[in-house]
């Protein structure tokens, strides 16, 4: 039995960035299933978890942390012992926390939102969610125009950050093809040793 759980959905894109770390880190990890429908995440036990009501949460030798990109930055420096995802140096360190803030805003609004209202039936204003998205694609696009990966010369936790929402928009919205530096990213990022395949959908 793994030391480490995870509580999350499969369909959930902040979960997928969580097990994709941990799969290319060579983690063992305990899944359990929180089911949203059902709304298991506003549970009272659920709560003392995380009282912001939100999965992934991470349980390890007793500690919970909560919010995916804590959970990457605490799975990194556990447990990289190269220091290949949170390398050591600051300015790498810094534009991992500028794609960090990225993922937790413009991701959200643009990606998140987008997959939400045309697969999950969210509400929510389509048009908008699709012109973020072509925002950030293009901010992603310049910035792989001067390197090959977000944060530098090798994938880090910048790329598992922004990947999951992304490629999960590029299946379904055509005009993103525009940004071939993008979906090469994210063709690269689906080579990387131990990646794990996305949600269905
Ligand atoms: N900032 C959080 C966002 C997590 C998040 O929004 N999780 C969704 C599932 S993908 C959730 O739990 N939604 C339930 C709700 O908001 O009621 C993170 O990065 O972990």
């Amino acid at each position: 039995m793994s030391n480490i759980q995870l509580y999350y959905h499969p369909m959930s894109g902040h979960s997928h960035k969580v097990l994709t770390l941990a799969s290319m880190l060579g983690l063992d990890i305990e899944t359990l299933t929180i089911d949203l429908k059902s709304k298991a995440h506003l549970s009272e036990s659920f709560l003392r978890l995380n009282p912001a009501g939100k999965i992934p949460v991470l349980v390890d030798a007793g500690k919970t942390i909560t919010d995916s990109h804590a959970i990457l930055f605490y799975l990194a420096q556990q447990y990289d012992q190269q220091r290949i995802w949170y390398p050591d140096d600051l300015p790498t360190q810094v534009e991992i926390q500028r794609w960090f803030a990225l993922s937790a805003g413009e991701l959200c609004t643009g990606p998140v939102a987008l997959r939400g209202i045309r697969i999950l039936g969210k509400p929510g204003n389509e048009e908008q969610a699709k012109q973020l998205t072509i925002k950030l694609f293009s901010l992603m696009s310049k910035q792989l125009e001067q390197q090959p990966w977000l944060a530098g010369s090798h994938a880090t936790l910048a790329d598992i950050a922004l990947y999951s929402y992304i490629a999960l928009v590029i299946k379904l919205e055509p005009s993103l093809s525009d940004f071939p530096r993008v979906l090469d990213w994210a063709t690269r990022f689906e080579q990387l040793p131990g990646y794990r395949t996305l949600p269905e959908k």
